[in-house]
C-alpha cells in the first residue's frame, strides 16, 4: 500500500529542528544532502516480509483494559514508516537501512540504585513474566498515529526484579551505540546514546510495557529490536528502541529529545491536544493508512488510567 503524501503538521517534523541545526554545523550543502534524504517521496521502502520474522509463542488476547477497540494498522504501516535516528532521519530510512542490526544475542545493563545489578541476557529479563498482548495506540509528536498490537511484558514486573533501591526515583534507558550496526550514528543528529527516561511510578504502571515483538512475531529491526518501550499514553519518542541499559536514579535523567530542544519537547511528553507543540497544532492527528484527520484525546485516550499520576501538576509548565 502507498503511504499518503505526509501533510500539514507531518511536514514540520521532528528533522527540521535537525536540519536547521546542521545547516549550522556542517554548511549548506551537507544540509541540502540530509534533507534530500530524509525526503520521503525518496522511494517506497519494503517492508519486511513477516513470514521472515521468528513468529512467538500464541499469547491470551490482551485484557480490556489493555486493548483499543479500534482497528489496528497495517503490519505494512506499522513497519515501513517509521522513527529511528539511528538508521536516518526519513521515515522509510529504517525500514531499508536496519537490516545491519543484530538483536541476537542481546543484554540489557541494569545499574544505579538497584539491589541487582549486573549485565542481563535478554532471555533472563523475559523470564520476569509471561508474554502478554497489548493492543496501544500511538501518538507521534508529529501528530501521525497508528494502533499496534504489541507482545511483550509488563515494564513493573522486569523492575520489581531488578529490586530498586529507596533513591530510585527514575528509571533511565539507553539504545545501544555502535555505529557498524548503525550507520546513522556516523552523524551527529543526536548526541548518541538515545536516551529516554520516566518518573519511577509512570514506569510502574501498568500501562507501560516493554514489546519484544508485534502482529505475532519478533519486533522487526526497525521497531526498535529486540526490545523495546512502549509508553502509550505519552509522545512515541518516549518510546526508546533497541534498549541497552536501565539505570536507576536519583535524580531525573537527562533525554535526548529534550536536551535537543527544550522548549519543544517536554520531559513528561504526555499526549496533551491542549497544549501546541510551537511549530505546529496538537489538537488533531493523522492514522496511518487513513486520509481524514482525528481529534488527539487528553493522555492519548488513557486519561482514566494515568491522569493521577499528575495530579497537582501543571500540565502546560510540565509538558
Ligand atoms: N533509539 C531510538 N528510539 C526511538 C526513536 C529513535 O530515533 N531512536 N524515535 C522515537 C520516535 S520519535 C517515535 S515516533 C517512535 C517510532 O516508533 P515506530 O518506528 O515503531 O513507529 O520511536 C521512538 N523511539
Ligand atoms: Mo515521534
Amino acid at each position: 500500500m502507498k503511504i499518503p503524501e505526509p501533510r500539514e503538521s507531518e511536514v514540520t517534523d521532528e528533522a527540521v529542528f535537525l536540519n536547521r541545526r546542521e545547516v549550522l554545523r556542517l554548511g549548506a550543502a551537507a544540509a541540502l544532502g540530509t534533507l534530500v534524504a530524509g525526503c520521503p517521496e525518496g522511494g517506497q521502502a519494503d517492508p519486511p516480509d513477516p513470514l521472515a520474522l521468528r513468529r512467538l509463542p500464541d499469547v491470551a488476547p490482551a485484557a480490556p483494559a489493555f486493548r483499543v477497540d479500534e482497528e489496528p494498522t497495517s503490519f505494512e504501516d506499522v513497519t515501513s514508516y517509521n522513527n529511528f535516528y539511528e538508521f536516518g532521519t526519513g521515515k522509510q530510512d529504517p525500514a531499508r537501512e536496519a537490516h545491519t542490526l543484530r538483536p541476537e544475542p542481546w543484554s540489557v545493563v541494569v545499574d544505579g540504585d538497584v539491589g541487582r545489578p549486573g549485565r542481563v541476557p535478554l532471555e533472563d529479563l523475559l523470564a520476569a513474566a509471561p508474554l502478554e498482548e497489548r493492543i496501544y495506540r500511538f501518538r507521534c509528536v508529529e501528530a501521525w498515529s497508528m494502533v499496534v498490537p504489541w507482545i511483550g511484558v509488563p515494564l513493573a514486573r522486569v523492575i520489581e526484579r531488578f529490586q530498586p533501591g529507596p533513591k530510585a526515583a527514575y528509571v533511565a534507558f539507553e539504545t545501544l551505540v555502535d555505529p557498524e550496526q548503525m550507520p546513522g550514528q556516523r552523524r551527529r543528529v543526536i548526541d548518541w546514546p538515545y536516551r529516554e527516561g520516566l518518573r519511577m511510578d509512570e514506569a510502574m504502571h501498568p500501562l507501560a510495557f516493554l514489546a519484544i515483538g508485534l502482529y505475532g512475531r519478533v519486533l522487526p529491526n526497525q521497531n526498535g529490536a529486540p526490545i523495546r518501550l512502549v509508553v502509550p499514553w505519552k509522545y512515541g519518542f518516549k518510546s526508546i528502541k533497541s534498549i541497552v541499559r536501565m539505570s536507576f536514579t536519583e535524580k531525573q535523567p537527562h533525554t535526548s529529545w529534550n536536551d535537543l530542544q527544550p522548549s519543544e519537547y517536554g520531559f513528561y511528553a504526555n499526549v496533551n491536544p491542549e497544549v501546541d507543540h510551537p511549530r505546529w497544532s496538537q489538537a488533531r492527528e493523522r492514522r496511518l493508512g487513513e486520509f481524514r484527520k482525528r481529534p488527539t484525546l487528553p493522555f492519548n485516550g488513557y486519561a482514566e488510567q494515568v491522569a493521577g499520576l499528575y495530579a497537582g501538576l501543571d500540565l502546560r509548565r510540565n509538558f
